[in-house]
């Protein structure tokens, strides 16, 4: 039996109709699925929303949740998802790009001012536009349920990271996607691609020299017991998706889509309240456990960066404009 088709099998028992002995109706129980722990804004939110469908249904659709990359990292998520194996995989737009191109547009860097931008250009027109294009992408074989908030991502290492040239030589490592790998090489490092998952490990053996990401996220993957300078390079303000499965969509009744529908809708601003949140309380917690935080000339990385937009943005030209244009 393949990974891929023991996956399906254990997906589609859970997803089986079984007895609720507390009510005795039957059960439709969806598995969700995040790299990030339990308490995590990202997860919370999910979570809640399973809540308010068991509560709308009589318990007859629960959520499952597995956190903490217990299903793998959020390529495998991706697959899953793709396979019906799992229902809901909450995933980084970083991790879409090889699926969606037109994505990568939003992995540019420094393609968003600050996060009100991409907050604005993620609620508006053009916000839609994209979730629509992956729902509506045969190859991506997914239903987009929503945006969620992910900050601004910064270089975390043992050493400030100021200005381009401090990071020469270092290795620093980057989602899995050539894009991102191209931006560490022109703001003056070493790009790595690799999978979240192996990170961790890398950066406790030295296999990398640092990694970049927000704060929630240094603090929730603990990532900071060994990387002890967080430094603003501001380099990338990259939106999240919640996802699900098209394969188990398609079964769906039409009213539950819709309740799927509503309640995603309402998970969407709860995940944005409980992020703000988060931001403050990860940040107290880092510098109390002794981590750096230090300024950066942004200007200096942004120019460093040009040949990135230029080249990948190239073909998005006019939607660049009008994520430019947004204001
Ligand atoms: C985090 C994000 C994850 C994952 C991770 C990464 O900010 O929440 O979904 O994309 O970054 O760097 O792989």
């Amino acid at each position: 039996m393949t990974i891929r088709r023991f996956l399906f099998a254990a997906g589609a028992t859970l997803s089986l109709w079984c007895a609720a002995p507390a009510v005795g109706l039957a059960q439709t129980v969806w598995k969700a699925s995040d790299v990030h722990p339990l308490g995590y804004p990202t997860v919370e939110a999910i979570q809640r929303m399973g809540k308010k469908l068991e509560a709308a249904t009589n318990g007859r659709i629960r959520i499952q949740m597995y956190p903490s990359m217990q299903l793998g990292g959020e390529k495998e998520m991706i697959e899953q998802a793709q396979l019906g194996a799992l229902q809901i995989a909450r995933i980084s737009v970083g991790a879409m790009g090889p699926v969606v191109d037109e994505l990568n547009v939003f992995n540019l860097p420094f393609v968003f001012r600050d996060e009100a931008h991409m907050r604005k250009v993620i609620d508006g027109p053009i916000g839609q536009e994209l979730l629509d294009r992956i729902t509506a992408s045969p190859q991506s074989r997914l239903v987009v349920l929503g945006w969620m908030d992910a900050g601004t991502r910064n270089v975390y290492s043992n050493k400030p990271v100021a200005k381009p040239a401090d990071l020469k030589g270092m290795k620093i490592r980057m989602m899995g996607n050539p894009l991102f790998v191209e931006t560490m090489n022109a703001m003056g490092g070493h790009g790595v691609a690799m999978g979240f998952n192996e990170l961790f490990g890398a950066l406790q053996t030295g296999v990398v020299d640092g990694a970049e990401n927000n704060p929630p996220t240094l603090l929730a993957q603990n990532h900071y017991t060994v990387s002890k300078v967080y430094s603003f390079t501001g380099h990338l303000i990259i939106p999240e998706i919640f996802v699900f499965s098209r394969r188990t969509w398609d079964a769906m009744s039409k009213e539950d889509q819709q309740l799927l529908r509503k309640v995603s809708r309402e998970a969407q601003l709860e995940q944005r309240a409980l992020w703000d949140a988060y931001v403050g309380e990860a940040t107290t917690k880092l510098k109390a456990a002794g981590v750096q935080f230090v300024e950066a000339d942004k200007a200096a990385f942004y120019t460093a960066t040009q040949p990135i937009r230029d080249k990948y943005g190239a073909k998005y030209a006019a939607l660049l404009q009008r994520i430019q244009d947004t204001k």
